[in-house]
């Protein structure tokens, strides 16, 4: 409950997720650290080199109403037939059917296709805006990043503010949120529905009525994100006389501050640690780091 009533400063947390906030060395320096110290962990290196960008260079990219290959996140490779970038992964599915993978599509508002991860499932097709599986991304980002999106989008990533804007705009949305323990334990909860607003108004998030298993995090735990501006370590938006974005390691629409933070530190579950700033989600695991997480939407019925 202390991230909740956040007294401390980002320069007295704790080291370990510090270290993701290497980010902000300059590449030279960062490059020289890579190289020198052999002994780092693979994941740190990989989030040293991760620039702010969406990663698209290991999946072939669909161009309109051409033949493609589609790499889904279990390695195998289909063949699309001809299609055109949908306005999300609803219309994806309903030209190619019902085959998960990474497709291109270009919401109302948004000036040119992206890559996203659909994932069609019994329940429709869904368009996955974020995903934490490994930790080999750092979520600890500008509001630039949060902006653009940054990560890789067959592994961990964030689709980007302005495109969930775009997607959630379009009609009434839900968002699914999955989540997984250590022990393999899933459950999820679902909002219905779900919009977020655009860059003039801080990505201020709207959510409706939750649903599922994994209880609210969201609304009516602790602190209420429901109405909340979007903060990161460089914007605070929220509503504690400290930054919830330093302390939580995470961009997010934190009040002061959250009961569930999907963008946080990744903790390796044998790690040793307070889990300060991780991912959690508190209605369901408490403050205990959660193994996966996908947040996804669909059109509402
Ligand atoms: C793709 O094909 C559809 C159907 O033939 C057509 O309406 C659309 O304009 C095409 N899009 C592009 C970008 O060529
Ligand atoms: C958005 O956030 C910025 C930076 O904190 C602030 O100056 C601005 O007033 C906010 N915009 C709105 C519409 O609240
Ligand atoms: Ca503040």
């Amino acid at each position: 409950m202390d991230r909740l009533t956040i007294t401390a400063d980002y320069a007295e947390q704790p080291a370990k997720p510090k270290q993701g906030s290497n980010l902000l060395v300059p590449l030279i320096v960062v490059s020289i650290i890579a190289i020198i110290a052999t002994s780092v962990s693979i994941s740190l290196t990989v989030m040293l080199v991760t620039n702010d960008h969406l990663q698209n260079d290991d999946v072939n990219e669909c161009q309109p109403n051409s033949s493609c290959q589609v790499n889904t996140m279990s390695g195998k490779s289909f063949s699309i037939p001809d299609y055109t970038p949908g306005l999300d992964c609803g219309d994806i599915m309903d030209a190619v059917g019902p085959i998960s993978g990474v497709y291109k599509i270009q919401p109302k508002g948004a000036s040119a296709p992206f890559n996203v991860y659909c994932e069609m499932t019994d329940s429709g097709a869904w368009t996955v805006i974020q995903r934490r599986q490994d930790g080999s991304v750092s979520f600890i980002r500008t509001w630039a990043a949060y902006k653009a999106g940054f990560g890789n989008i067959d592994g961990e990533y964030w689709i980007g503010n302005d495109n969930i804007h775009y997607l959630t705009n379009q009609v009434p949305y839900k968002l699914r949120i999955d989540l997984e323990k250590g022990d393999g334990l899933t459950a999820y909860t679902e909002y219905n529905p779900f919009m977020i607003e655009d860059e003039y108004n801080n990505y201020t998030l709207h959510l409706g009525k939750p649903s599922g298993t994994a209880g609210d995090s969201l609304i009516q735990t602790f602190a209420n994100n429901n109405g909340q501006p979007f903060s990161t370590y460089d914007v605070d938006n929220d509503q504690n006389p400290y930054s919830c974005a330093n302390s939580n390691y995470a961009g997010w629409w934190f009040e002061s501050c959250t009961a569930g933070n999907l963008n946080g530190f990744y903790y390796t579950i044998n790690e040793e640690s307070s889990y300060q700033g991780g991912l959690y989600w508190y209605s369901w695991n408490l403050n205990e780091p959660l193994k996966t997480v996908t947040m996804k939407i669909q059109a509402a019925d």
